[in-house]
C-alpha cells in the first residue's frame, strides 16, 4: 500500500512510524510511505502557510492554496483522500478494515485551529480518533496509518492474529498470560494450562463475552449485564 500524508510536521509522523512492526513493514516494502509539506507549494518569500480566520477569533487557519498544491501533486486515480479533524467520523477497526483494502490513501493533516474550510471537498472522507483535541491531525494519521498497515496482509506474521483479536468480532479479547505459571502468588487461570483446546476456546470465549459487557457494554458483541454485575467486575 502507497500512502502519503500532506502535512507541515512530516517528522510527527515518519518517526514514530519508523519503530516496530510498521517500521519493519516500511523496510520490506508492504507500506511506502511519503510526505508531502504544503510550505514547499508556497509562493511568497516567507513560505506562509497560515493566515487570521476571516471573522475573527483566537489563532491561525492552514491556508487553502498550499494545502490544495500539495494534495494534487500526490493525488492519482484510485487515491483515497482523508481528512484528519474532529468533526469527522469516529475512526474504529471497521474504517480500518476499510481503509486497508485500498491502493493509495492520502491524509491531510491540519494544523493550528485546522483548515480553510473550502479544502474540505478534496476529501473522499473526514475523520476523528476521539473527543478530544490534538494540536494537529498529525498523532491522529499515526494511530490510523498504523492501525491500517497492521492489516496488510503479510505485515503480521501469523494471519490470525488479525481474526481473533480485539473489536474485529466486536468483542474485548480474553485477557492473555505467559510465563511463569504462578507469579507473585497469581496463578494464571486453570482452563489456560489444560492442553484441552475446546476447553481453551469456551474459556476465551466466555471471558469475552463477560468483560466486554462489564467495560464496553456499547460494543456490537456486548451482552447486556446488570450494572451492578459490571461494578463487581471492576
Ligand atoms: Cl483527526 N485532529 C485533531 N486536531 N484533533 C483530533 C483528531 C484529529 N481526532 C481527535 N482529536
Amino acid at each position: 500500500m502507497r500512502v502519503d500524508a500532506v502535512t507541515l510536521f512530516p517528522g510527527m509522523i515518519d518517526t514514530p512510524l519508523s519503530e516496530s512492526i510498521v517500521g519493519r513493514a516500511r523496510a520490506e516494502g508492504y507500506l511506502e510511505l511519503g510526505f508531502v509539506n504544503p510550505r514547499d507549494f508556497t509562493e511568497d518569500r516567507h513560505r506562509t502557510v497560515d493566515d487570521k480566520p476571516y471573522g475573527g477569533g483566537t489563532g491561525m487557519l492552514m491556508m487553502a492554496e498550499p494545502v490544495y498544491r500539495a494534495v494534487k501533486k500526490v493525488r492519482k486515480k484510485g487515491s483515497f483522500v482523508i481528512l484528519l479533524t474532529p468533526k469527522g467520523r469516529k475512526f474504529d477497526q471497521a474504517a480500518a478494515l476499510e481503509l486497508a483494502k485500498k491502493k493509495h490513501l492520502i491524509f491531510i493533516c491540519g494544523h493550528y485551529e485546522g483548515i480553510d474550510e473550502r479544502i474540505v471537498p478534496l476529501a473522499d472522507m473526514e475523520l476523528s480518533i476521539g473527543d478530544y483535541v490534538l494540536t494537529g491531525g498529525e498523532p491522529a494519521a499515526v494511530a490510523v496509518i498504523d492501525a491500517v498497515t497492521r492489516l496488510i496482509p503479510g505485515v503480521l506474521k501469523k494471519s490470525d492474529a488479525t481474526v481473533n483479536e480485539t473489536f474485529t468480532g466486536g468483542l474485548l479479547e480474553a485477557p492473555h498470560y505467559t510465563r511463569p505459571a504462578v507469579w507473585r502468588g497469581k496463578k494464571v487461570p486453570e482452563a489456560l494450562l489444560s492442553g484441552n483446546h475446546k476447553l481453551i476456546a469456551e474459556w476465551r470465549a466466555s471471558m469475552a463475552a463477560k468483560l466486554t459487557g462489564a467495560a464496553r457494554p456499547d460494543l456490537s458483541g456486548a451482552r447486556p449485564v446488570k450494572k451492578a454485575a459490571r461494578k463487581a467486575a471492576k
